[in-house]
């Protein structure tokens, strides 16, 4: 029998399980899983990667739009991270554009699975108009969305906790909204987005 708690080491043992173009491809809806989502070049591969304490198991790139499909990471037989498309980068042909919206938007409506999003945001900038369709869609639906507020290794201590601060603030109204500082690449805040996803991935459907 496979437990349905997951414990934050549980987490390492993530594996590339595929990467889907269209719904038909995507892993069974069963289990439990958390998938990352925000905007293009954002560092969302780069948090896998940092919270699976692994070097490649998510591509990263310094060219956005490099996760064109939705990508499925199995932990255990129960437990998935998934990798979604990020959005907002320009230079995609607008049709591709579109049907990655479409993909997602279908995703986050259908996937019975599904626990909780991740929402890595550049700690420098205020969250872009589509971080807040996402934000309050997950408000509305009653998914908890936890916020990485990320690249934080870019601002010294005093900002950072402003960001923070600030972020902390604009989720006030929205119970199932938590936001925390993050660096992949500095280690910054990695065992505490380990222990929330796996709490996260935990609750019941
Ligand atoms: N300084 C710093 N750079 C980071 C951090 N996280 C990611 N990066 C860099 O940001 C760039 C984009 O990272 P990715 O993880 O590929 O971003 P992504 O959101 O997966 O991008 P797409 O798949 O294109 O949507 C890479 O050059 C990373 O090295 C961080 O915490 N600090
Ligand atoms: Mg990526």
């Amino acid at each position: 029998m496979t437990s349905t708690t997951c414990e934050p080491q549980l987490l390492r043992k993530a594996e590339y399980h595929c990467a889907a173009h269209h719904p038909r491809d995507w892993v069974e809806d069963t289990g439990a899983e958390v998938a990352f989502a925000g905007r293009s070049n954002v560092g969302k591969s780069s948090a896998i990667n940092a919270i699976t304490s692994r070097k490649a198991l998510a591509r990263t790139s310094k060219t956005p739009g490099r996760t064109q499909q939705i990508i499925f990471f199995r932990v255990d037989a129960h437990f998935r991270l998934v990798d979604l498309p990020g959005y907002g980068y320009a230079k995609v042909p607008a049709a591709l554009q579109q049907h990655w919206q479409k993909t997602v938007q279908r995703y986050l409506e259908e996937r019975v699975s599904l626990r909780a999003l991740v929402l890595p945001v550049d700690c420098r900038r205020e969250p872009s108009a589509p971080d807040w369709k996402l934000i309050e869609w997950c408000a509305a639906a009653d998914l908890p969305i936890h916020i990485l507020l990320t690249k934080s290794d870019k601002l010294g201590q005093g900002k950072r906790l402003q960001a923070l601060r600030a972020a902390q603030q604009s989720l006030n109204q929205m119970p199932l909204a938590t936001a925390q500082l993050f660096s992949a690449s500095h280690g910054i805040g990695i065992d505490e987005a380990r222990q929330r996803i796996a709490d996260l991935l935990s609750q019941t459907g």
